[in-house]
């Protein structure tokens, strides 16, 4: 069909790509991208240390498994290992225990005995599963999953561990110290404490063993790009405002105001700016502002940073069959997952590192993963005060004084103008509904054919799998979806259409 449709998508994230390629394949030929990079991809970025292919983002597929379209893309597309094709791999239950070797070490020096360890990785594991059955409660006991964490651990530790001596003890609670740094990584937040505990259990998790892409994710958007006709993307073009309407005269019509001044005029537009751009930029981006229960939603969702810092060794410091590496300061049986002053100790938030395998590809390199405002203060640090920092701390870990990295490259999430941060989470109060506001187009108008002047996509307006790459696709094509059906429900507007 030549539907003579004007439909402007803001931002060429995974988001903005795969609606505009679901609009394209219906028959929708007056499609264009807003891009306020030189790039596609948004948060899906691969980068280079030396010859070696790292991701600056996103970094799995969560859930690799046939109700993962990004799975399904990149199966068609080629660009997965076979292990990940394998039924093994697909009906992996995340449930169940994680096939990772861990290397443990502490902060006076030395390797951790795993044995010692693995009743507190086993006892956060059910905590955590635990935390996502306060869904459908009549109210919480603890306001957040932090809180409801930490005191649970603490309770079950007296009763369990209570014949274990007072060493082995408080070095399990400071593992656990560890791994609530690591699920703030997780869940994009800067401590377990900012997590609502009624609505942790809103994400939903696939089956399947995580899988990364061997050739880099950006892959992925470069295969759905080709699909795509030249020209769709117009780069460097920053919006500054959507001018929207909704009085009863003007309900059909929409302009975009670019950065460089250009307005134009469109008949829907597609917006999929990141949660962390809108939380900034809500009140100059539309003209008029937006309805309060959907700017209200913007303002109670999280939105965090976790950034990555890859390192790189001429010799490993790890044991060969090692896939996690857990850093465990002996100084944090408090359960704690921040650090008291952020300039002089935010390096305590780096919870630890994961092996990039395998090793004749990646060689001797390491992820280091780190979160909240500990992370975003590592970003205005230089890359040398940084290298130096991570030096510090392996040399501490392992007690061995001459350890040096090769080089170093970290991302820088929340000072991306056009991200403000990482992804986004449920914080303290929220609940589905914000999710539903966040999805909801524009404007709202009651019993009338709605006009869909504008429509909401990307990451934070997905029902479960907010915060990953499937839940952006999915959300760019539903709200493709939901102009496809518009008009096929309602075939005159098509010709009255300008
Ligand atoms: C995943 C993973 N992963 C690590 C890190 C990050 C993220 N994610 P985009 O931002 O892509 O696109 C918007 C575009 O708009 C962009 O190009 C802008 O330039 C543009 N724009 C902005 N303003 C504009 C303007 N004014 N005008 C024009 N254009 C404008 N996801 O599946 N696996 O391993 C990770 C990870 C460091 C930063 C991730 C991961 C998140 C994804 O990257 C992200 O969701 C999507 O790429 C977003 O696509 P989009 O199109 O919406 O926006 C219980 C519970 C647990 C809850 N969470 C558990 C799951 C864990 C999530 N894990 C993530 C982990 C990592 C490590």
């Amino acid at each position: 069909g030549n539907w003579n449709v004007n439909i402007v998508v803001v931002g060429c994230g995974i988001a903005g790509i795969a609606a505009a390629h679901r609009l394209i394949k219906s028959g929708f030929t007056n499609v264009r991208i807003l891009e306020a990079t030189g790039r596609s991809g948004g948060r899906i970025k691969t980068g280079r240390l030396g010859d070696k292919i790292i991701e600056i983002g996103a970094n799995w597929i969560h859930g690799p498994s046939e109700e993962n379209p990004v799975f399904c893309l990149a199966r068609q597309y080629g660009l997965l290992d076979p292990e990940a094709l394998t039924p093994e791999n697909q009906a992996f239950d995340p449930e169940g225990d994680h096939p990772w070797v861990y290397n443990f070490f502490s902060s006076s020096g030395r390797k951790i005995n795993v044995e010692d360890v693995y009743p507190a990785q086993e006892l956060f594991a059910e905590l955590l599963s635990e935390c996502s059955e306060f869904q459908n409660h009549q109210g919480e006991p603890y306001a957040s999953a932090g809180d409801f964490i930490r005191s649970e651990v603490r309770r079950r530790a007296a009763e369990k561990w209570k014949d274990i001596d007072s060493a082995t003890r408080s070095l399990r609670l400071c593992v656990i110290s560890s791994m609530l740094k690591r699920e703030c990584c997780v869940n994009g937040a800067h401590s377990m404490g900012e997590l609502g505990l009624g609505a942790f259990g809103q994400y939903k998790i696939l089956p399947g063993l995580d899988c990364t892409f061997p050739g880099g994710y950006e892959g992925l958007i470069t295969n759905l790009m080709s699909e795509l006709p030249d020209g769709l993307v117009s780069y460097n073009r920053p919006v500054r405002c959507v001018h929207w309407s909704n009085t009863e005269e003007k309900l059909n019509s929409v302009t975009v105001e670019c950065e460089d001044g250009e307005r134009i005029a469109a008949d829907h537009v597609i917006l999929t700016v990141p949660l962390g751009y809108l939380k900034k930029h809500h009140s100059s981006l539309f003209q008029p502002p937006l309805p309060l229960h959907k700017l209200h939603s913007i303002q109670r969702l999280g939105f965090g940073t976790n950034n990555k810092i890859f390192v790189e060794f001429d010799e490993p410091w790890w044991d060969a069959d090692c896939d996690a590496i857990q850093l465990v300061w002996d100084d944090e049986d408090a359960l704690v997952d921040q650090v008291p002053d952020v300039h002089r100790s935010w390096i305590k938030k780096l919870f630890g590192f994961t092996v990039l395998k395998p090793t004749e590809r990646y060689g001797h390199l390491v992820c280091g993963w780190i979160a909240g405002h500990e992370s975003e203060h590592m970003e205005t640090l230089s890359e040398q005060e940084v290298t130096h920092a991570v030096t510090q701390l392996i040399r501490r870990f392992t007690g061995n004084p001459s350890i040096a990295p090769r080089r170093i490259l970290r991302s820088q999430w929340y000072h991306d103008p056009w991200t403000n941060g990482s992804y986004s989470h449920l914080a303290l109060g929220c609940s589905e509904q914000d999710l539903k506001n966040m999805m909801e187009p524009l404007p709202l108008n009651g019993s009338k054919a709605q006009p869909l002047q504008v429509l909401f996509a990307g990451e934070a307006t997905h029902l479960c799998y907010f915060s990953t790459v499937h839940g952006a696709l999915l959300t760019g094509w539903r709200e493709a979806d939901r102009l496809i059906s518009h008009y096929s429900y309602n075939p005159s507007e098509r010709l009255t259409s300008k």
